[in-house]
């Protein structure tokens, strides 16, 4: 697996500052259909909750499926996850018009409180997706292997600009030919100094590099590393159920 980029330097950017006011960090996921994105925000609550004050907003177009995936798992009690159905191209509301994207997150910080994370997962869409900078302060992009090597290459904003990317299922490179060797020198060549990492979800249930990557942004998170037993614990085995294809009873 390729090492280089696997340490992630999120405060690196002084021209994108986070929010000076102490409110929760939003961070956007989002990337194509199928790539990953509900299952890295089911790990992600699981291996972050025992410490840290998460919500998630959800965006389907017709549906709130991503939401439904995420409240059986019980990755999140579910006062702290709202779904937004967007009824249009999944870009339309978190470019263009954001107003119920930025309805839920109110909603949710009027709700519970101070909280230290909110994930806003997008819906699935292509890779002219990217988020306003009105609705979140870092984005992550997620693609997949199994789309095959030459994702990294055909660039486009979510690619080359997000503030993270996660090129995701690893476990199926071998599986579909993909060469990791050729994403990770593709991806630098688009991204520059920004940051990318290498996953699977199925190996890695804690989504260990995004995770230290968020908690990086959270002003006085500990490290994942720096967790109690019991609380890392909770995220390296919990998940497992949400990232396996065969987890959710109702999918059929
Ligand atoms: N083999 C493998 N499967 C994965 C991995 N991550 C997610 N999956 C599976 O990929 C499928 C799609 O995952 P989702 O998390 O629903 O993808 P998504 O990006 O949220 O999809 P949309 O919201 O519909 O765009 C599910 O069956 C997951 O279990 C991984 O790392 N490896
Ligand atoms: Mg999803």
């Amino acid at each position: 697996m390729p090492a280089e980029h696997s340490h992630p330097h999120p405060h690196d950017d002084p021209h994108h500052p986070l929010p000076q006011t102490r409110r929760a960090v939003r961070i956007g996921i989002g990337g194509p259909v199928g790539s990953g994105k509900t299952a890295l925000v089911a790990a992600l609550c699981r291996s972050m909750s025992a410490d840290l004050r998460l919500a998630v907003v959800t965006n389907d177009i017709y549906t709130t499926e991503d939401a439904d995936f995420l409240l059986r798992n019980g990755v999140l009690p579910a006062e702290r996850i709202r779904a937004v159905e967007t009824g249009c191209c999944p870009h339309t509301a978190i470019r263009d018009d954001i107003s119920a994207n930025l309805d839920a997150i109110e909603e949710l910080e009027e709700s519970l409180g101070p909280l230290d994370v909110i994930l806003v997962e997008s819906g699935g869409d292509n890779l002219t997706a990217t988020f306003s900078k009105g609705l979140i302060d870092r984005q992550i992009f997620v693609v997949d292997v199994a789309g095959g090597d030459k994702v990294p290459r055909k660039g486009g904003p979510g690619v080359t600009s997000a503030d993270l990317l996660v090129i995701n299922k690893t476990d199926l490179a071998p599986l579909v030919g993909a060469d990791l060797g050729v994403m990770e020198r593709d991806a630098a060549a688009r991204r520059g100094d920004l940051p990318t990492v290498f996953l699977s979800l199925v190996e890695d249930r804690a989504a260990g590099p995004v995770q230290d990557w968020v908690r990086a942004l959270v002003p006085g998170a500990a490290a994942s590393g720096a967790l109690s037993p019991a609380a890392a614990a909770s995220g390296a085995t919990a998940s497992a159920v949400a990232a396996t294809p065969d987890s959710d009873p109702d999918r059929r």
